[in-house]
């Protein structure tokens, strides 16, 4: 048996790059060299003034094929679902809003329209959508149904051919920056999905300003008051509240690997501290209290890795489940934050500044906690599938 030379890093040490294959490698490489020229250098900054450039970056990360990437046709790259995962891994080890930006596109308004649009839809939306030239966004949450979509408000009427949507959908990432918003809404037989073109009369989004997580992300409230749409914006495969559920498993899927990044990258701020860090006479990272920290990180930063990659390869079998996408977004959304928190301690006081990527990780970890399901709504998916009794009510 060999040994590996030391000191090493927490990827090697878990042995991660066996686990994958020629175009998986290359597609993180790339994702990985992108942050860190695009992204890395400017990340505090936009953290702090809590803003992206989200129209620049969406045609980059569209030329790169990462918009939609794990979709078929219509300008989407068409790659596996691990090689999505490991793109949505390297996007969060720069930021959680990089990330969700990526998600919002390609796994919510994207696949939506993939999914369940017709074919008049589909051309319309997704080549623009692919290419980043056309933003896309999903509003499923309102201010009083959030983990409970089941009860949503916002209503579309037939009106003649037309449809009539009012309402409002809170907490939507992109949403005042989109060219196109999928919008769920309760309807006489039952809940259905639209594609608002967002320069229709009646929609207005804005802003949400006092967000102390997810800075460098948009998030924004959509109002729709009176808003007319043809029936060809209805999205016709869509005909009841699991079509906006599907949806979801996609971007949850996207956040057990995405998540991993932002614990890796703290991680690794903290391994790198630690050996420079001296006090009591030396390096803090030779105390066993602090080596103690950083095994544990990288023992649950390691088995999230393997649980990440079970699920997608899974996933490109054909064969995951949306349960097992909650055991993966709950154990490794939890364990990325408590790796953050932990990273967090070995920097000291240095660990509250922008300087490090640390502290903004573990604020943006607290909204991907919340997002896409509570923890405490897969607890519960994970607890009925075990026991066969629902407890959501
Ligand atoms: P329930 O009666 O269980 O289900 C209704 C119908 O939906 C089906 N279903 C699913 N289908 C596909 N995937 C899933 N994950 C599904 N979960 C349920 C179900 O089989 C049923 O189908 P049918 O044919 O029998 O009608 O529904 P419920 O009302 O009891 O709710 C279940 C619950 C609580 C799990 C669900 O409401 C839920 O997941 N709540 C959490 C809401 C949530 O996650 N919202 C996220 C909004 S989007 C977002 O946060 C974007 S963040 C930005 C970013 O990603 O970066
Ligand atoms: P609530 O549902 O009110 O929950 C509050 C607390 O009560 C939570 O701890 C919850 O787990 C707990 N709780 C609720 N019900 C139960 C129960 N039955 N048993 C035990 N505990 C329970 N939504 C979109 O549609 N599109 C987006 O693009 C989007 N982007 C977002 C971006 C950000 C930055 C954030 C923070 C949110 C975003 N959301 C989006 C909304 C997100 O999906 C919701 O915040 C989430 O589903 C939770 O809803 P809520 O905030 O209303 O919390």
């Amino acid at each position: 048996m060999s040994r590996l030379s030391e000191p090493t890093t927490p990827d090697t040490l878990v042995g991660v790059d066996r686990l994958l294959d020629d175009e998986e490698r290359q597609i993180r490489e790339a994702v990985r060299a992108m942050v860190k020229q695009r992204i890395a250098p400017d990340i505090a900054t936009w953290y702090e003034e809590g803003e992206l450039p989200v129209r620049d970056l969406a045609v980059e990360l569209g030329g790169m094929g990462l918009l939609g990437m794990h979709l078929q046709g219509y300008g989407c790259a068409g790659t596996s679902a691990v090689a999505y995962g490991l793109a949505c891994l390297e996007l969060e080890a720069g930021d959680s809003g990089l990330r969700s930006l990526v998600s919002v596109q390609g796994s919510l308004a994207m696949f939506a329209i993939h999914r369940y649009g017709s074919e008049e839809t589909k051309q319309r939306w997704l080549p623009e959508m692919a290419a980043g030239r056309a933003i896309g966004c999903f509003g499923l949450t309102e201010p009083d149904q959030g983990s409970d979509p089941a009860g949503m408000r916002t209503r579309a009427v037939r009106s003649g051919d037309d449809w009539i949507l009012n309402g409002t959908k809170m907490w939507i990432t992109n949403g005042s920056v989109a060219d196109v918003a999928v919008v769920w809404a309760r309807t006489d037989e039952g809940v259905r999905g639209f594609a608002v073109p967002t320069d229709t009369p009646g929609f207005s989004a804005h802003t949400i300003k006092s967000k102390m997580s997810l800075r460098a992300s948009v998030t924004s409230e959509l109002v729709l008051d009176n808003v007319r749409l043809p029936e060809s914006a209805r999205l016709p495969g869509a005909t009841s509240l699991g079509a906006p559920l599907s949806c979801l498993n996609e971007a949850r899927f996207g956040i057990v690997f995405g998540a991993l990044g932002a614990a890796r990258d703290c991680l690794e701020t903290a391994l790198d501290y630690a050996r420079t860090r001296q006090q009591f006479g030396k390096a803090i990272g030779g105390f066993q209290l602090t080596q103690a920290k950083l095994a544990d990180m990288t023992l649950e930063y390691g088995k999230g890795v393997l649980l990440a990659l079970h699920l997608g390869r899974m996933k490109d079998a054909g064969a995951l489940a949306s349960q097992q996408v909650s055991l993966g977004k709950l154990n490794n959304v939890r364990e990325a934050i408590a790796i953050a928190r932990e990273a967090r301690t070995i920097l000291g006081a240095s660990g509250i500044t922008s300087e490090y990527p640390v502290m903004r990780h573990a604020n943006n970890l607290e909204s991907v906690l919340t997002y896409e399901g509570t923890s405490e709504m897969h607890t519960l998916v994970i607890g009925q599938a075990l026991t066969g009794t629902p407890a959501f009510r």
